[in-house]
């Protein structure tokens, strides 16, 4: 049987006995990292764009920037990029037409900052870090982002490109939502970074599904869902259809199987497998990203073309990620 039907049996054979055991299993898992921390600093991210936010990422822990920074910095060249059609800057609307942003962001201590349906703000990301750092909250949303943005320094712009627009009288005529796979090729950021310290880092930004419901939230700017790091453990990161990753909260799940033995491909291979168990996947793309603390990285898809940027031993290469329907 193969390592990962043998860990599936496992972990639902043993899911209540193992959660009992996890405190345990968590600090003999990073007791026995600090000996084989190989393969860092690693950075993670996903879709074609990941390859900048990368590159900007290292240069600050080559500097001897902390991951979070590294995180932020990194993700704010896709936000900032407006052929991005699906992250910050020239993103495509919801079908009323507003560009309405999340993002979230986590540091190896736990502490952690969100923003959701945020508007006229160009770098969410660094939105939620404030969250984060001067706020006693984890999640500041709307209107009440806003003006918590403009109070600390953020300028009011106008997202929403020509090109965005056109797009979006385009989608009018038949007003038809049906989110298409892979379609865009390049949506949200989600980016992981350990660096020199073996400290991990992760965020997540993007401007939700094209032609959204006005106010609809998706799974990137929920703790848990769109991202999640531990430090004794490691971290995921998720794309696609943001629904079924927070119905199974997703990026949460996949650190805890990580927690309980799994490599980061089992785990996301799992992730996507409790979302194809009982959703309808034919239509819908969803893709993981992780990392543990040894260095080593998984991802894998519901469907193929997710394809990811990996910053390793100085090498920054896209990969095309696995994907469960062949
Ligand atoms: C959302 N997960 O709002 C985001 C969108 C995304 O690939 O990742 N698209 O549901």
């Amino acid at each position: 049987m193969s390592n990962r039907r043998n860990f599936i049996k496992k972990t639902s054979i043993g899911v209540a006995g193992t959660f009992l055991s996890s405190k345990v299993s968590s600090s003999n898992f990073s007791k026995k990292n600090q000996n084989s921390m190989t393969g860092l600093p690693i950075i993670i991210s996903t879709w074609k764009h990941g390859y900048a936010a990368n590159e900007k990422a290292y240069e600050l822990i080559k500097n001897g920037k902390r991951a979070i920074d590294a995180v932020e910095q990194g993700v704010k060249v896709t936000e900032a990029d407006p052929d991005c059609t699906s992250v910050g800057y020239g993103g495509w609307p919801d079908r009323d037409g507003n560009v309405t942003l999340d993002a979230c962001i986590m540091d190896h201590t736990g502490n952690c900052g969100s923003v959701s349906f945020l508007k006229n703000i160009k770098h969410p990301i660094s939105v939620a870090r404030k969250v984060m750092d001067n706020t006693p909250h984890v999640m500041l949303s709307g209107q009440g982002a806003f003006e918590f943005a403009i109070k600390n320094g953020f300028h009011k712009e106008d997202l929403l490109t020509d090109k965005a627009k056109k797009r979006w009288k385009e989608w009018l005529r038949d007003s038809k939502y049906q989110p298409i796979i892979n379609v865009e090729n390049h949506d949200t950021i989600g980016l992981l970074a350990i660096d020199k310290n073996g400290d991990i880092s992760g965020a997540c930004t993007t401007s939700g599904l094209a032609w959204k419901m006005h106010g609809r939230v998706g799974d990137s700017p929920i703790i848990g869902a769109g991202m999640f790091v531990d430090n004794e453990i490691g971290g995921c990161c998720a794309t696609g259809v943001g629904e079924a990753v927070m119905k199974t909260l997703g990026s949460f799940l996949i650190v805890e199987l990580m927690r309980q033995g799994a490599t980061p491909q089992e785990a996301c291979e799992e992730g996507v497998s409790r979302i194809v168990k009982n959703q309808n996947y034919k239509d819908m793309q969803i893709g993981y990203l992780a990392i543990n603390k040894k260095g080593e990285h998984g991802a894998y898809a519901v469907h193929k073309g997710f394809d990811y940027a990996l910053h390793q031993n100085g090498t920054n290469k896209m990969i095309d990620a696995q994907a469960f329907v062949k």
